[in-house]
């Protein structure tokens, strides 16, 4: 059994149930295979055996009383993975379905993510398994002020800094914010994703998204492919996939279908994001009331979806743009998209494919672009927005774009750079993993054993 063969499967052993990790472990290990051979050091100083271990995890509970006066009970994670680039950073998430492997597969990704933007970012992720969905407005501010109430003792500007994901936007940043500073006595930048008109960084918003289309530019392009007139599909239709769709609309691209939990909209006159925006984004609603005023779109309820099948990646396109959550393209899904003749899938979500479909695309020569890679503009932003809160300063929207940008391409170049040096291809996923565990595994050889 090779090395990297023993430490996954020590790792399966230790940690039994937590798939989404040994995914998240096993695509990067693999990828980087060909310089632990090159750079006997890394083995050496166990940089691998030490990297996979979080440095901190923290799980505690978060009760709270509902508007019936009931008292209510989630679990609470923030999982520190690494600090050797910078302060711990990355999202929260609050979803039904969290748990700790989801957790570590998060805080892992974002390690090598974050190196990637080449700002000083360490790595971490957090969240609960509370559903913000159907509460009001007051029970997510009891909820966020609970959970505060115990990670407040662990953050800090120059500790570590949350921000959003799947069920963390504006509002739960908001009340989060509050808490901590309530509890601190200190107005600081321990959160990104604020609102602008209290230190929220421009653009942070449409970020990941923008981001996302940079990066999928630049690789068409490097393919003599443009995205002007191509048929795009996003999942998801939260605040990654809102903001894929609307730079994929200001760059001629045409949006025919995007999706949400409960199922999908198809609309072949191109997607009205006005009004998903009004749907999704002022009051997490449901997609099926876009049918109602498009009546000529058709709704895909997701109860009707085959087993193993997402039938939103069954509509034929040029580019997919998975933006919803881990795992939601699988191999079935790929041989579709191939059939139908797609030409690149962008990764918006984190680990939205499954390794088994990664390796089906690539076979059959479609552009793929790797999450923590693609999806990367949203933390740099985030990156933007403490800078800006340190020095007291706010850049306008232009200048955070035109930063955003210069940064998509940074990660494309490097990433194929690498790619082609240590494997002799242009395969995006070994280049992006190299690349960003290169820069950490260096760092943390310097930074001795701690
Ligand atoms: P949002 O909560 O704004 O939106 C999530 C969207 O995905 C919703 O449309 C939701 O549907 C759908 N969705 C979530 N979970 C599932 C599921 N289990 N099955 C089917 N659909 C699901 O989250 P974001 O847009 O912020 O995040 C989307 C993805 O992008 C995540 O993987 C996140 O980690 C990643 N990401 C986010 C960044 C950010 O800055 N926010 C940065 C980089 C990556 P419904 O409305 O029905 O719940
Ligand atoms: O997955 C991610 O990169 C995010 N959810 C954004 C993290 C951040 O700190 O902005």
């Amino acid at each position: 059994m090779s090395y990297i063969q023993n430490i996954i499967e020590n790792l399966k052993i230790s940690y039994p149930i937590q798939n989404e990790f040994h995914q998240a472990v096993t695509e990067v290990l693999i990828s980087i295979e060909p310089i632990l051979k090159q750079y006997p050091i890394y083995q050496e100083h166990k940089v691998i055996e030490r990297i996979i271990e979080p440095e901190r995890e923290i799980y505690f509970r978060v009760s709270w009383v509902d508007d019936k006066g009931c008292i209510q009970v989630n679990k609470g994670y923030r999982v520190e993975f690494s600090s050797v680039l910078g302060p711990y950073k990355g999202g929260l998430r609050f979803h039904p379905s969290v748990n700790e492997s989801i957790m570590k597969f998060l805080g892992f990704e974002q390690i090598f993510k974050n190196s990637l933007t080449g700002l000083m970012l360490g790595g971490a992720k957090g969240g609960s398994n509370f559903d913000p969905k159907g509460k009001s407005d007051n029970e997510i501010m009891r909820f966020c002020q609970s959970y505060m109430s115990e990670l407040f003792r662990h953050i800090g500007a120059k500790t570590d800094v949350p921000a959003g994901d799947i069920g963390v936007g504006a509002k739960e940043i908001g009340y989060l914010f509050g808490m901590y500073k309530k509890l601190v006595n200190r107005y600081d930048g321990v959160l990104t994703g604020k609102s602008t008109r209290w230190g929220g960084s421009m653009a942070r918003k449409e970020a990941t998204g923008y981001g996302i289309v940079y990066f999928a530019k630049n690789l068409l392009e490097d393919n003599g492919l443009f995205l002007e007139g191509k048929r795009c599909i996003v999942s998801g239709s939260g605040n990654v996939a809102i903001y894929t769709m609307e730079k994929l609309l200001l760059l001629g691209a045409k949006v025919i279908a995007c999706s949400d939990s409960k199922g999908i909209i198809h609309d072949e006159h191109g997607i009205d994001l006005e009004l998903i925006k009004k749907i999704k984004d002022e009051n997490r609603g449901s997609l099926e009331e876009y049918q109602v005023s498009k009546p000529n779109s058709k709704y895909i309820a997701a109860e009707s979806y085959p087993e193993n099948r997402n039938l939103i990646w069954s509509i034929p396109c040029d580019i997919a743009f998975p933006c919803a959550t881990q795992n939601e393209l699988n191999i079935n899904d790929a041989k579709e998209l191939i059939k139908n003749g797609v030409k690149a899938v962008i990764e918006g979500a984190n680990m939205p494919s499954t390794p088994d479909a990664i390796k089906e695309l690539q076979a059959h020569n479609v552009l793929f672009a790797p999450s923590k890679a693609a999806n990367a503009g949203g933390v740099a932003t985030s990156g933007f927005e403490m800078a800006q809160n340190a020095s007291m300063q706010k850049w306008d929207f232009d200048e955070v774009e035109d930063k955003l940008s210069v940064i998509m391409k940074n990660i494309y170049t490097t990433s194929l750079e690498n790619a082609k040096i240590f494997d002799n291809s242009s395969n995006l996923v070994i280049g992006a993993n190299i690349a960003g565990f290169k820069k950490v595994a260096d760092a943390m050889i310097e930074q001795g054993v701690v």
